[in-house]
């Protein structure tokens, strides 16, 4: 990083970042195009991870960005506090057509934490007007990831994301996460063992009491855990058990949401129906801060009354539904659509698949593991330094030129949509780079 002196890089607390560690050896990037960054120092990275998850349709997508020129130039702030604009209806309106049928009214936010907090608002307000208010317990699942707010880590399953908060949080309860080393570690695409993990959601219900529950929330696919895939047969159990005591369910698709499994969202791509479905990230191909809640027709109607001058949901953000943000996600609606990236996700899946899974034999590989254009290969760990290894083989693929995330000991690969097969080919390569070099690790005292 030679463009910044380092007390330039004092002020900023980075978030989810090391910040010690980062600043005493920063990585900057400046540009991107298509599938890459440029970094300060002039190298192209191979962006393995989407930015974060987001940018599907690859970096500075020139329809998006004209989109988001030309709203600048119309229309650069209007709320949507009592006054609205026609880009978030025709957002929502267009999002409520793509989405499940049945789930056709949309919420705005400008993150993907605010939508999780929505949504469980959502569902606390869906109780109380159906006059069962006692309901206010919550059931994520362990190892689930649903954004800061104190709702989601309340409901996410994140230990780390939890310790300092503690006492502050919802009623929960939590499933077991669906990951089983013992029959998962090599498993390409879904397990077809492990549905009945589903039922100790009925174990739970038996415990609180299904009156006392507002919702059940999980991510389809975990991906801040490291990719975890759910069995076959699991979220078709989970629907049934919420069918069957009169449970919301709502998918945490900030993730999966737009194209990453091959399909608009996890619920059409594995064939289960939610009552929300949350998105965020990919909706706006990263370009702007977007989030938001689609939500079963039902729901959004019980809530519809009270007095006609009160907002019937006190809730909202100041930028929820901002202009630029409806821009550049129905510009990213309309390439998805034209480019048919859903298609290209999934014709790109089988190659993934099978160059993540040539990393078996790499040295110290535990586990590989996918689901479309999502998969993590899991590293034996430096003994007693958990993370240690997966962060060393991090900065390994950085210098191999390709961004991977590092969710403790295992190296994530999410490509943009857009990856030719060349593109996984290289980034599977610095993976295998970044495993061999850090193998000395699995020896090393701490
Ligand atoms: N739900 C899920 C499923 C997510 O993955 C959020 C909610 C929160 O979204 P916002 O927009 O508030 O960040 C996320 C965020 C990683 C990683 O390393 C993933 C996320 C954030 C940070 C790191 O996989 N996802």
């Amino acid at each position: 990083m030679n463009t910044m002196n380092t007390a330039a890089l004092d002020a900023f607390w980075m978030p989810f970042t090391p910040n010690r560690q980062f600043k005493a050896a920063p990585k900057i990037v400046v540009a991107a195009e298509g599938v890459a960054y440029r970094t300060a120092d002039g190298r192209e990275l191979l962006d393995g991870t989407s930015g974060l998850w987001c940018v599907g349709a690859g970096h500075r997508h020139p329809r998006i960005a004209e989109a988001m020129k030309r709203q600048i130039d119309i229309l650069d702030f209007a709320s949507n506090f009592q006054v609205g604009h026609p880009g978030a209806f025709e957002l929502a309106d267009r999002l409520a057509a793509v989405a499940p049928p049945g789930l056709d009214r949309v919420f705005l936010t400008n993150s993907g934490s605010e939508a999780c907090d929505t949504a469980l608002k959502i569902a606390l307000a869906y109780g109380r007007a159906r006059g069962e208010g006692q309901r206010c317990i919550f059931v994520g699942r362990e190892r689930g990831f649903h954004g800061v707010g104190f709702g989601g880590i309340s409901v996410g399953g994140m230990t780390n994301n939890r310790r300092a908060f503690g006492g502050a949080l919802l009623r929960t309860d939590h499933l077991r996460s669906t990951w089983d080393a013992a029959t998962q570690a090599f498993v390409r695409g879904q397990p077809q063992t492990g549905a009945e993990m589903a039922e100790e959601l009925e174990r739970i219900v038996a415990l609180h009491d299904a009156s006392n529950i507002a919702a059940v929330i999980v991510e389809p696919v975990a991906g801040s855990a490291g990719v975890l895939v759910p069995p076959r047969g699991y979220l078709e159990g989970l629907r049934r058990i919420c069918d069957r005591h009169g449970l919301l369910l709502i998918f945490d698709e900030v993730i999966t949401g737009f194209g990453r499994l091959g399909a608009m969202f996890a619920a059409q791509a594995l064939g289960v129906v939610p009552d929300m479905i949350v998105f965020a990230k990919t909706v706006s191909n990263g370009a702007a801060p977007l989030g938001g809640v689609i939500v079963r027709r039902e729901i959004h109607d019980a809530l519809m009354h009270g007095p006609p001058h009160l907002a019937e949901l006190m809730h909202g953000y100041t930028c929820s539904g901002h202009p630029l943000a409806c821009a550049a996600a129905l510009a990213m609606l309309d390439v998805i659509e034209s480019e048919q990236l859903c298609q290209r996700a999934a014709a790109l899946a089988p190659h993934f698949e099978n160059a993540l899974h040539s990393l078996a034999d790499a040295p110290g590989v535990v586990s590989v593991r996918n689901l479309g254009l999502a998969g993590g290969v899991e590293l034996a760990p430096k003994p007693g330094a958990p993370g240690a290894r997966g962060a060393a083989a991090q900065a390994v693929a950085f210098d191999q030129g390709v961004l991977t995330r590092a969710p403790g000991d295992t190296l994530v690969l999410a490509p943009p949509f857009i990856a030719t097969p060349q593109h996984v080919d290289r980034m599977v390569e610095a993976l295998r780079a970044a495993i061999t070099a850090t193998a000395p690790l699995m020896e090393a005292e701490s």
